[in-house]
């Protein structure tokens, strides 16, 4: 099916991860910031329970600034703790450790309350695949501990690490759900490079993406182009695109024009809304 992903590896995933989940103390749940609400996955929320949860929303830098300040604001006013952070940058190992040590701080005070004065906290980092798991994991080891490349599905098994004297990490693969209720959201994660290349129907993401960015971020759109249409971007672009290398073919610059939105070089854009 387009746009749709479910291997076996992440419903086993899925299984390992809810055997595990009474020992564990706190749930980091990575996020893309351009889908704050689309990059959640339903079946993550019924596994957490009322595990105290840090939601981290990593690629900030590919986001847009304002929507993410709309969301903290948000997240903040149900309390609901939350980072915005671009995991590859040298300031995010503080922020996601400090992040970390305030959601763990109840839990400290309860255990000091019953005489426990120190104990190794175990937490499970979890997501949809390719928004970052295993890169926090390396930032905050400060060193390559779990592998990671930009392409969905990299990390295939649940894996325990000792990063650090206060608590472990355990990483986890990127799981997706059976059933989108919502074909929108099966578009956006494929729009922001969770979804195997593979499976995607380019065109219909594409198609989103342009009508998206015509008309949320009508400044990200091709001047030239008197009057925006997905039509008249796409072949403003196919030909920009067969100009620059002679050798693409139409699908060949169809899939350049999706790995630019993914990889953000056409504007931070974020695709969810949140009204505050
Ligand atoms: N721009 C940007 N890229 C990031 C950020 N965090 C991670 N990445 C990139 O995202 C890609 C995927 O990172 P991974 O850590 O492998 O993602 P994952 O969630 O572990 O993926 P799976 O194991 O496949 O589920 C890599 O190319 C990272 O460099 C971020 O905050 N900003
Ligand atoms: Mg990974």
């Amino acid at each position: 099916m387009a746009n749709h992903w479910f291997p076996g590896h992440m419903a086993k995933a899925r299984r390992l991860m809810s055997e595990h989940i009474s020992s564990i103390d706190c749930i980091v749940e990575v996020r893309d910031a351009r889908l704050p609400l689309s990059s959640a996955n339903p079946m993550l929320n019924e596994l957490k329970g009322n595990k105290p949860t840090l939601l981290v929303f990593s690629k900030s830098d590919l986001a847009d600034e304002k929507a993410s300040g709309a969301f903290k604001t948000y997240f903040d006013s149900i309390n609901q703790p939350t980072l915005f952070v671009n995991s590859l940058h040298v300031s995010a190992r503080n922020k996601i450790m400090k992040a970390i040590e305030d959601t763990l701080s109840e839990k400290r005070a309860k255990d000091k309350a019953k005489g426990i004065q120190f104990r190794m906290y175990k937490i499970m980092v979890v997501g949809i695949p390719n928004v970052g798991k295993s890169t926090l994991i390396n930032t905050l080891a400060k060193k390559r501990v779990v592998d990671v490349a930009n392409k969905p599905g990299v990390t295939q098994s649940l894996k325990w690490l000792n990063i650090d004297s206060k608590f472990m990490l355990m990483d986890t693969p990127g799981v997706l759900w059976p059933k989108f209720e919502d074909p929108n959201v099966g578009i956006k994660i494929a729009l922001c490079h969770s979804m195997k290349e593979s499976v995607v129907n380019i065109e219909e993401v594409l198609q989103f993406a342009i009508n998206f960015m015509i008309e949320y971020y009508p400044h990200f759109c091709d001047p030239a182009i008197s009057e925006p249409s997905y039509e008249a971007y796409l072949d403003r672009y196919v030909a920009k695109i067969q100009q620059n290398s002679k050798s693409q073919t139409h699908d060949a610059a169809l899939l350049t024009l999706y790995r630019d939105f993914k990889e953000g070089r056409i504007g931070k854009m974020t695709y969810d809304f949140v009204e505050n």
